[in-house]
């Protein structure tokens, strides 16, 4: 562990740093961000908590409030007080703007630090970090801890992806941190280059940004002979190091000394119990630049009841499933990408290359998933391709009690991201033969 004094306090020591430092975040946001003191006043709240059961009375935060105030009308500190801002530049939107101080850099450091040894990794590793530099939280955040932990850190952000496989071969790279999609391109690349990823010095994959199934998990370590490891941050809240996997890959540990977590019912908005799903929503304790308070993520996950053997005592997320608005609602039952992807992946004869598409036939909504599939199949044997077809229906159709269109595509058909991958792509607004 990079922190034991932290990352295996007592919980009872846990809870009282975590109310303290609610204390102390909820004056200092009180005073100092007019947001905060108008939603507090709305609810004719002081702000100040006797115990952490009293969270549940706080206002939410969400993206909208982050985007009314943008550029930088939610800083808990003076301008002059920030030294780096990123971005996120949303699917969904106007992109929203985060700030930090010079202390939030070096917290993100030390919990990016975290995040790679909890993952197994060590001062002798050599460490490409092939998310995006920039805007993005990904590239940066994953360097500092890298550097923070001593790892030797190849700053070479996402694309390029000869270039990529040529580094990790002669800088005999162990670690590699990117999207999961990307480390598939990475392998492709490798073997259209007549280099066999798995041949390669790799032994461990920081991956996130992105939701992905367990056995895409499988694929990933089977092609590349690593170490797949989850990790999961959002820069409204800090960036990646809110949570991650240690060696165990049995849920995500949060951070509990510098974020709570809560897991609430996304209609009613009530906390749930442990072990039960719903929407995830977090409060940062210790950051200066722009502190939230029940920030609602929208992601969808739930709280893994027990002990860890790894000996942290933070409680674990499970890997996110998906989130609230890429939810498909498909004749009434409610599907996300990541279940399908989970079957996809499973079937053998099919690449994990895939998308979802929605589009209009009439005045209907339809739903097909394009996969590919996989290279060693011979795509012009009509037979095996209509059986397999009837595979992947029956499948999905037994799994998540749905019918959906499916279409075999070529392999390398379906367009590969460098960072995030497209999942799902809707034509429903495009006019019909346009
Ligand atoms: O994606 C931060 C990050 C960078 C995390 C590198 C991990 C690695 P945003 O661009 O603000 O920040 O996007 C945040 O991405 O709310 C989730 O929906 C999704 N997400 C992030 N990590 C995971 C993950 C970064 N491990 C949004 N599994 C979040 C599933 C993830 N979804």
């Amino acid at each position: 562990m990079f922190q034991p004094e932290s990352e295996a306090m007592p919980r009872e020591d846990l809870e009282k740093l975590q109310l303290d430092r609610l204390n102390a975040l909820l004056a200092r946001v009180y005073d100092r961000v007019p947001l905060y003191r108008s939603k507090f006043a709305e609810v004719g709240l002081r702000p100040h908590v006797d115990s952490l059961a009293n969270l549940a009375e706080l206002p939410f935060t969400v993206k909208d409030d982050m985007r009314a105030h943008y550029p930088y009308g939610m800083f808990a500190v003076p301008r002059r007080d920030i030294v780096r801002v990123h971005a996120s530049s949303g699917t969904t939107g106007q992109i929203t703007v985060v700030g930090y101080t010079q202390a939030d850099i070096s917290n993100w450091a030390d919990l990016m630090a975290r995040t790679l040894a909890c993952a197994g990794a060590t001062p002798d590793d050599v460490v490409q970090v092939a998310y995006g530099y920039g805007l993005f939280t990904g590239g940066l955040g994953v360097h500092y801890g890298s550097e923070r932990l001593g790892c030797l850190t190849i700053p070479i952000s996402g694309g390029n992806t000869r270039r990529q496989v040529q580094v990790l071969s002669d800088f005999a790279v162990t670690v590699l941190a990117c999207t999961p999609s990307y480390s598939l391109l990475v392998a492709e690349t490798a073997e259209e280059m007549g280099i066999d990823p798995r041949s390669l010095p790799l032994r461990i994959g920081v991956f996130g940004a992105e939701p992905w199934s367990e056995n895409m998990r499988a694929q990933i370590e089977e092609h590349l002979d690593v170490r797949a490891i989850d990790i999961y941050g959002l820069s409204e809240v800090l960036g990646p190091g809110v949570a991650s996997e240690c060696v165990q890959q049995d849920g995500l540990h949060v951070n509990e000394d510098h974020f709570l977590i809560e897991i609430l019912d996304p209609k009613t908005l009530i906390p749930v119990p442990d072990g039960e799903r719903g929407e995830v929503v977090f409060t940062t304790l210790t950051k200066e630049g722009i502190p939230v308070i029940r920030y609602r993520t929208r992601d969808i996950s739930r709280i893994i009841p027990g002990e860890c053997p790894c000996g942290r005592t933070f409680r674990r997320m499970e890997r996110i499933t998906g989130r609230t608005d890429d939810m498909l609602i498909i004749r009434g039952v409610n599907v996300f990408p990541s279940q399908i992807e989970q079957v996809l992946t499973g079937i053998p004869g099919v690449a994990p290359h895939y998308q979802v598409v929605l589009s209009k036939r009439g005045s209907m909504d339809t739903v097909e998933v394009h996969v590919e599939v996989a290279p060693d199949l011979a795509f012009d044997e009509v037979r095996e391709l209509e059986e397999l077809q009837r595979t992947v229906r029956s499948e999905i159709e037994s799994a998540l009690a749905v019918t959906i269109g499916v279409k075999l595509v070529e392999p390398r058909s379906i367009e590969r991201s460098e960072g995030k991958a497209r999942r799902v792509v809707d034509l429903r607004g495009e006019i019909e033969g346009a």
